[in-house]
């Protein structure tokens, strides 16, 4: 049986789950006792991120990699496009997400609980996201997913990102620009079956981490 430790509110746990459910795999989902920060947690999976696979008590992390994984494994639906200039082209949309993307909403959580922020901070923080979401835009061309006409490798992680992006940014009183060709992407991915099923845990638990994290603006 595979294990996914992970957390709901988990931008990385959910683009794993998004592609266990696109195999059409059996899994199921653990928290890692004491929290993923934990002493326990390291020590079972040393560079203690979630998620983690476990296959056969082997513990496997780095959400690519565990991608790779699914996809040697379970070839079938393929997560990749045909040829193997569109297959390299939909893992760089990956690690474009990993490496540029997500990193910038990323420095949103930490805004989002200071109420000393200040409106310059919020708004390079807003900006500096804009700059990657319509990178993003020239980067692909969706018709209408990433990387094609299926979900692929590519649409994994964004699909998480991207409306975590516009979450928080909506939090902070911004709002995300998503350039026509993005917002039709983010349509059809949305309701992709696999897609829906991996974001189902994550919503709510983001709107609950929200509700409760968010820290309003303090008059200096
Ligand atoms: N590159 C990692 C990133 C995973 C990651 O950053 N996970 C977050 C939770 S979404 C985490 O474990 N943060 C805790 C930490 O970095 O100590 C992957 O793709 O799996």
């Amino acid at each position: 049986m595979i294990v996914l430790h992970g957390s709901p509110v988990s931008v990385y746990t959910a683009k794993l789950r998004i592609a266990l459910h696109a195999k059409g795999l059996a899994f199921v989902e653990r928290e890692p006792e004491g929290g993923y920060r934990s002493a326990a947690w390291r020590e079972r999976q040393p560079t203690g991120t979630i998620p983690a696979l476990e296959i056969d008590g082997v513990l496997l992390a780095e959400s690519e990699a565990i991608v790779e994984y699914l996809e040697d494994t379970h070839p079938t639906p393929s997560l990749l496009p045909g040829t193997p200039l569109q297959r390299a082209q939909a893992r760089f949309l990956a690690r474009f997400h990993d490496l540029h993307l997500e990193p910038r909403v990323r420095a949103l959580f930490a805004l989002v609980r200071d109420g000393a922020r200040t409106p310059a901070q919020v708004q390079a923080a807003a900006a500096a996201l804009q700059e990657r979401v319509d990178l993003l835009a020239r980067l692909a061309r969706p018709g209408p997913f990433l990387a094609g006409t299926g979900l692929t490798v590519a649409d994994l992680g964004m699909t998480v990102s991207v409306p975590l992006g516009a979450m928080l940014l909506d939090a902070l009183g911004q709002a995300l620009r998503l350039p026509p060709a993005l917002q039709s992407w983010l349509d059809a991915a949305q309701i992709h079956p696999a897609v829906a099923a991996g974001l189902a845990p994550w919503r709510p638990a983001t709107d609950r981490w929200l509700t409760t994290a968010f820290v309003p603006t303090v008059a200096p």
